[in-house]
């Protein structure tokens, strides 16, 4: 760890310790919200002074510029004949090692549980046995703990690799509560919500991607996700059709993954094949939100929601399922609109109401911003990691 003295600009008289650590960083380098906070706070740390080290199998996707202080390690796994299946969560344990060593890190990491932990705690053994010990972090991020952990065969790995963390983290207090009741644990779990650069997701005026999608006077709902079934997107299409007996709207779908053909097919179904625009995988968001009028999300599970807190963060109102997290994220009748699982018919009654409400849309929009803004921003969240990372480390 490296401590410096710095000169603080705001305060000239004042001296300010900072304690500069490197940490490693492990993560699903895809869309997944879990890389995507993984790799959001590995920059910000990098660009407080902290050196950080990604390892994974792929480079993250939002790592797609050269950043000081930011290094990415690549897993690869054998791939000798005698081996049917990849060994990727045994070379992902041999690189964290090679990283740790080398690069003397002071801390791992590690999003995601599955296998994330596991090899992180293998790694910690290995350092033990010959005495340069290690600690290592695990941040729960949802299907991790409510979908893929609680399939028997992974449970008692999953609850094994939580309890041997030397600290872990939840992204709402819903998932904190999850993981404890369901796996029977009762270690302390911080809850650190998922955060937002408020300036990068801001609220602008007269978009031109608008024109893009919609004709003049179209109201555009938007939806964000990886298409996984949980995320319930036919729901989405099926709010639309009853929306647009009512308003002339578009409904933009970004984003690719397993639902994606039945949802395709569930529009033609419903001859709104003009009127569900599929963009697909896109960098651009804060422009695409800027496009839309109201954010949807009808999940099934979801642990906090942070593609709706990017809506938020540009001022959309956001329609969401009552599931998991989603209430400390999205306040009803406030930031916008919650209806329990599945009920399409209040949904698309919420969206017509705040589309045909300018007064009441423009006051949730006002919320949604001022919420993101006063409890997610990335200075008030990250700090909270690195404040933790000093708690851990000094245990
Ligand atoms: O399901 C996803 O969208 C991906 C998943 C992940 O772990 O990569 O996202 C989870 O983590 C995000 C970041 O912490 C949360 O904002 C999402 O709510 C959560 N998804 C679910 O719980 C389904």
């Amino acid at each position: 760890m490296l401590f410096v003295e710095l000169q603080n600009n705001k305060h000239k008289s004042q001296r300010v310790k900072t304690k500069f650590m490197k940490i490693g960083i492990t993560c699903y380098p895809t869309y997944g919200g879990s890389g995507v906070v993984a790799t959001e706070l590995g920059l910000e740390l990098a660009s407080r002074g902290h050196q950080v080290h990604f390892i994974s199998y792929a480079m993250p996707h939002r790592l797609n510029r050269f950043v000081e202080n930011v290094f990415f390690h690549e897993v690869e796994t054998s791939t000798y004949p005698l081996f049917e299946h990849s060994l990727y969560d045994l070379s992902l344990t041999s690189k964290m090692l090679e990283v740790i060593e080398y690069e003397n890190l002071d801390l791992m990491h590690v999003h995601y549980a599955i296998p994330h932990a596991v090899s992180a705690y293998l790694a910690k053994q290995v350092r033990k046995k010959a005495n340069k010990p290690i600690k290592f972090i695990t941040t729960l991020h949802g299907t991790d703990i409510t979908l893929m952990g609680l399939e028997p065969s992974f449970m008692p790995l999953v609850k094994f690799s939580i309890e041997e963390s030397d600290g872990a983290t939840a992204v709402s207090r819903f998932l904190k509560e999850k993981t404890l009741t369901n796996f029977n644990i009762e270690k302390e779990i911080e809850v650190i919500y998922n955060f937002i650069d408020i300036e990068k997701f801001s609220p602008t005026e007269d978009c031109p991607y608008r024109k893009r999608v919609a004709s003049c006077g179209e109201k555009v709902i938007v939806h964000t996700s990886n298409f996984r079934v949980v995320k319930r997107v036919t729901d989405a299409i099926r709010v639309l059709s009853k929306v647009k007996k009512e308003i002339s709207t578009k409904l933009v779908l970004v984003g690719d993954g397993p639902d994606r053909s039945e949802c395709e097919r569930l529009a033609r179904e419903l001859d709104l094949q003009k009127d569900v625009v599929f963009l697909g995988k896109q960098d651009a968001l804060p422009e695409i939100l800027n496009a839309s009028d109201i954010f949807i999300m009808p999940s099934q599970s979801e642990s906090f929601g942070l593609s709706a807190l990017e809506a938020m963060s540009c001022g959309i109102p956001v329609i969401s399922s009552s599931v998991g997290g989603l209430p400390e994220l999205n306040i009803h009748n406030e930031t916008g609109f919650i209806a329990e699982i599945g009920d399409i018919d209040r949904m698309a009654k919420y969206t017509i109401d705040l589309l045909t409400n300018e007064k009441k849309y423009r006051s949730f929009s006002n919320n949604a911003r001022e919420r993101a803004v006063k409890f997610f921003d990335k200075d008030i969240i990250v700090p909270k990691y690195v404040e933790y990372y000093e708690k851990v480390l000094a245990l």
